[in-house]
């Protein structure tokens, strides 16, 4: 007997009814993508003419100077709004120098990013790894360890250079103690008290980065970043980490890895106002583009999935590498 033939009106929840439309799907949507809250990283390198293919991030590519404006107006013309620039040094030593020195390369691409598109919000990563020949995020002890509290005076030259470069932001992932504050004090001593921090709070020793330390040359030449990266198991100690960052001065926290941590993305957002990024990292763009390469995955779909994840999970700011791809499949719908 059918449910008509016994008259009895449905006795369960119809839930399907805002279903069965795209537009009325849309209509009831909980979570939206905006390519305005996307940051594109960005891999800068000395010369001309330079468009050098990452093989491990199909796709990306270390570019010159020469070659940003282009990429400025490709960005703007998708409403992706914000550049993270990392620099690929012309050369590397024991305390990273060129990551302090106002003609590095990446205060050369800042100069030109900003004279190209001034609308264009320019982010520096600060951290010394892409430049220290020993591939690590501060300066080494004697023994070989990361010695905290020497890196914070670099970190802090660092980005006091990156402001006189005209930067937006600057975007300490080092992870050292105490840098937020260290960087805070020296940007106001220096003149810049306006300068935001966007601080990589909640960042995790992942086994995902392997793909951005080809790309920026950065794995260390020996032992590994859990002395100072957090450990993977840990959500409450990322509470932690971006409460000091807050109390320190930070205008943006942010957790990274992205995909794997939506938890703590979750944990991070109901403990704090501040504005959250979330860092879809180099190892979860390039498990896409394989799985996709190879037929297993709709491409488009998968990444738009993932993208709405990470925002769903409570980031403002999600910065990928599947940003220009995903502003364009957005510009579609
Ligand atoms: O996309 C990525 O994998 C980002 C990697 C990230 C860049 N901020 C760090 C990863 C690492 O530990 O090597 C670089 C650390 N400053």
């Amino acid at each position: 007997m059918t449910l008509a033939e016994r008259g009895t009106r449905s006795s369960f929840v119809r839930t399907r009814r805002t279903r069965g439309s795209e537009a009325l799907r849309s209509l009831v949507r909980e979570t939206r993508l905006d390519p305005a809250s996307f940051v594109y990283p960005l891999f800068v390198v000395h010369g001309r003419g330079q468009r050098q293919p990452i093989a491990s991030l199909p796709g990306q590519l270390r570019l010159s100077v020469d070659q940003l404006a282009a990429e400025a107006a490709e960005l703007r013309a998708l409403g992706v709004r914000a550049v993270l620039m990392f620099g690929v040094p012309a050369t590397k030593d024991a305390r990273g120098s060129e990551a302090y020195d106002d003609t590095g390369i990446v205060q050369q691409a800042a100069r030109a990013m900003k004279a190209a598109a001034p609308d264009l919000a320019v982010i520096a990563d600060v951290c010394l790894c892409e430049y220290t020949d020993h591939g690590h995020c501060g300066v080494l002890t004697a023994l070989g360890e990361v010695d905290n509290d020497p890196s914070l005076e670099l970190l802090a030259r660092m980005s006091v250079s990156m402001a006189r470069a005209g930067v937006d932001v600057v975007a300490p992932s080092d992870m050292m103690d105490g840098r937020v504050g260290a960087i805070r004090a020296a940007l106001d001593a220096e003149g810049h008290p306006s300068l935001p921090i966007m601080a990589y709070s909640a960042k995790y020793a992942s086994a995902f980065y392997g793909p951005f330390r080809e790309a920026a040359h950065s794995t260390p030449a020996f032992g590994d970043r859990r002395g100072y990266q957090m450990d993977p198991p840990n959500v409450r100690e990322a509470l932690r980490e971006v409460a000091a960052d807050a109390a320190e001065g930070a205008d943006i926290v942010m957790v990274k890895p992205a995909l794997a941590y939506l938890d703590v993305i979750r944990a991070v957002r109901e403990s704090t106002p501040l504005p959250l990024a979330a860092y879809n990292v180099s190892g979860e763009y390039a498990m896409l583009k394989a799985a996709a390469a190879n037929g297993w995955l709709d491409e488009r779909a998968a990444t738009l999935e993932t993208l709405t994840a990470i925002r769903r999970a409570g980031a403002d700011i999600i910065i990928t590498y599947h940003a220009k791809e995903a502003a364009h499949w957005l510009s579609e719908r």
